[in-house]
């Protein structure tokens, strides 16, 4: 038996935070097609703003990685999520139009403010690198579970959301998830103990965040 890694044992020690955040009610209405177009529509433009927010969080990984790690292919990872990130940010402006949202009028709401403000504390430069990897691994693995699901076997999805699920529910974004995951495995591996418990710490802060930017999604 192969032992398990530490991103494995906290996904299993938080379970129930962790589908909170992959099974969000904003999630299974997509997945059983009873969503409300405007929540939809705010989880649009909301993630938008996340998305421009989110670019210089993982330029500040990949400066880490240059500085810290110990494994030249951690570069060549991160840079791809970057690359994909700028065809993100391209697709959210030509859904933006094709949704009747205007990007200038969109105002931050809460949740999104705490959540790109959180991402700007993992910017510091005194945030080690393996903690901001494991909170990028997280971020990312949380919406390509969740749109994942939308796509699985027995769901309703509506056709015009199928695009925006395939976006992070495809198996290349799942393969992108894995290797980001196998990066956070190796660091921990070798982290000390206060690096592990902060880790641990920010991977429940992503999922915490993470439930809160669904919910606000619903409630608007
Ligand atoms: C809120 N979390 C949020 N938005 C995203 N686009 C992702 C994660 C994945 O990139």
């Amino acid at each position: 038996e192969k032992m398990m890694s530490m991103t494995e044992t906290w996904l299993k020690k938080h379970r129930l935070l962790y589908t909170g955040a992959t099974r969000n009610p904003f999630i299974l209405t997509i997945h059983d097609a009873t969503i409300n177009i405007a929540s939809f529509k705010t989880w649009l433009a909301q993630d938008y703003l996340f998305v421009r927010a989110f670019v210089p969080f993982v330029a500040s990984v990949l400066i880490k990685a240059w500085k810290e790690s110990d494994d030249n292919g951690d570069i060549e990872i991160i840079l791809g999520g970057m690359a994909s990130l700028q065809d993100e940010i391209t697709w959210f402006k030509r859904e933006a139009t094709n949704w009747g949202i205007s990007h200038s009028e969109v105002v931050p709401q809460q949740a999104n403010i705490n959540y790109c403000r959180f991402l700007e504390s993992l910017m510091s430069p005194e945030m080690e690198y393996t903690v901001a990897i494991t909170a990028f691994w997280a971020i990312e693995a949380v919406y390509q579970e969740s749109f994942a699901y939308c796509l699985g076997e027995g769901s309703k999805t509506p056709p015009e959301l199928k695009e925006t699920c395939a976006r992070w529910g495809n198996e290349g974004f799942g393969m992108y998830c894995q290797s980001l995951q196998r990066i956070a495995d190796r660091r921990l591996l070798k982290a000390s103990e206060d690096e592990l418990k902060k880790a641990e710490v920010l991977f429940l802060s992503v999922l915490e965040h993470e439930v809160e930017f669904w919910n606000m999604s619903t409630a608007a």
